[in-house]
């Protein structure tokens, strides 16, 4: 049986997302079909409509999911109807070798999926008139209905408002795992956060769960500076109008035991760098052009800083959403702030294009 569902497909870059009917295969073995509730709006969809980032096309977007399970394929085990889920858009095989060693963000199978646009076995389940429609992170958030793999598909508690869940399927995640899961944020410790939209809101709140001692916000925009204080934030830099590195080096004697670009650029990703102190760690959250390269001073590996990157927060979905679920719950975990604003699938466009102009933290499509 196959499903009409409306989507926002992506063409080509440069052109407006367009809202339109898809055909929906049912759930093939292992998968599982979804009612989405609503889809948040990241930036690294955006760098898709920029033409900065390759990606399948046609496609639908959106990565940022959460809804309700209506009907399951055979073997599915984990889910059953009715059931709320959180989408994940690295559906880890668990038996690769990144999996068996408890790295499940990097596995092998879901990456390769992630890359194609598809399911698990090489297809997606959108279609256009019979031809083939592909699917962000095997989910293609931006639909009213999506079917995904059952490994996708994480269970919440039915008290958990959905809209909110969703923003746990990526940037709250990513932020939140960046500083706990990838850099391990030690209790006192300094930290500052280069780019404050809703992924690095989410680094700066991860920190102070995580005890950290200052948090320097950086940003541009005052607004988002402000956002950060909101969620943890102790200092800000607003480097439109002071050299961020200088900065952030006087704020924290001599720089910080971790920063996190949260932007994506090369020149950021630099200064990430040159603000941490020796000894310390950077961790680059944003994802950069295709074909982008930093450079670094090659002197400074004396000082002992390490440069890693972070995908996914180093996200173990199902023992980090329910986490956060709990956080959220007992009200630890600032997500209704993070919600800007809310969007009609119709009104798709109108949401990117304020992420463009840094209007918003987070913007979501609610179906
Ligand atoms: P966003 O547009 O909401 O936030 C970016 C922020 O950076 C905005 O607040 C800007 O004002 C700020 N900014 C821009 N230029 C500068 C500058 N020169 N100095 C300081 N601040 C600046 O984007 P987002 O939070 O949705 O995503 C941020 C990045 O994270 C983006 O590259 C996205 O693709 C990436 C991402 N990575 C993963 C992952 O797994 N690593 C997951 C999700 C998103
Ligand atoms: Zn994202």
């Amino acid at each position: 049986m196959a499903y009409r569902v409306k989507a926002a497909v992506f063409y080509r870059p440069h052109e407006p997302l367009a809202v339109e009917e898809l055909e929906l295969e049912a759930p093939r073995q292992g998968e599982v079909l979804v009612r989405v509730a609503a889809c948040g709006v990241c930036h690294s969809d955006l760098h898709f409509m920029e033409g900065l980032v390759p990606i399948a096309s046609p496609s639908v977007l959106g990565h940022e999911a959460a809804g309700v399970v209506e009907a399951v394929g055979h073997g599915v085990e984990s889910v059953r109807p009715g059931d709320h889920v959180v989408l994940s858009f690295i559906p880890a095989c668990g038996r690769c070798p990144y999996c068996a060693v408890g790295r499940p963000n990097l596995c092998t199978v879901a990456n390769r999926a992630m890359s194609r646009g598809t399911m698990l076995d090489g297809t997606p389940r959108f279609a256009k008139e019979g031809r083939p429609v592909y699917q962000m992170g095997a989910i293609g958030g931006f639909a009213t209905r999506t079917v995904v793999p059952e490994a996708g598909c994480v269970k919440i508690r039915e008290d958990m408002p959905l809209d909110r869940a969703a923003l746990l399927g990526c940037g709250v995640m990513t932020g939140v795992g960046a500083a706990i899961n990838t850099a391990r944020v030690q209790a006192g410790s300094d930290v500052a956060v280069v780019g404050c939209g809703g992924v690095g809101l989410n680094v700066v709140q991860g920190a102070a769960l995580a005890g950290a001692g200052r948090i320097i916000a950086v940003d541009v925009l005052p607004h988002k500076l402000e956002l950060a204080r909101q969620f943890g934030a102790t200092h800000a830099v607003d480097a439109s109008r002071e050299d961020p590195v200088a900065a952030v080096r006087q704020i924290a004697a001599g720089g910080v035991d971790y920063a996190f670009e949260v932007i994506g650029r090369p020149e950021t990703i630099r200064q990430a760098f040159d603000m941490t102190r020796r000894g310390g760690l950077t961790v680059v959250v944003g994802v950069a052009p295709a074909g982008a390269e930093v450079s670094l001073p090659a002197g400074a590996f004396l000082t002992e800083k390490t440069i890693t990157g972070s995908a996914y927060g180093g996200a173990r979905m199902s023992v980090d959403v329910p986490r956060l679920v709990e956080l959220y719950l007992a009200g630890r975990l600032k997500l209704d702030q993070l919600i800007s604003r809310r969007y009609p699938l119709e009104g798709i466009n109108d949401a990117f294009d304020a992420l463009r102009r840094g209007e918003v933290a987070r913007s979501i499509v609610a179906m």
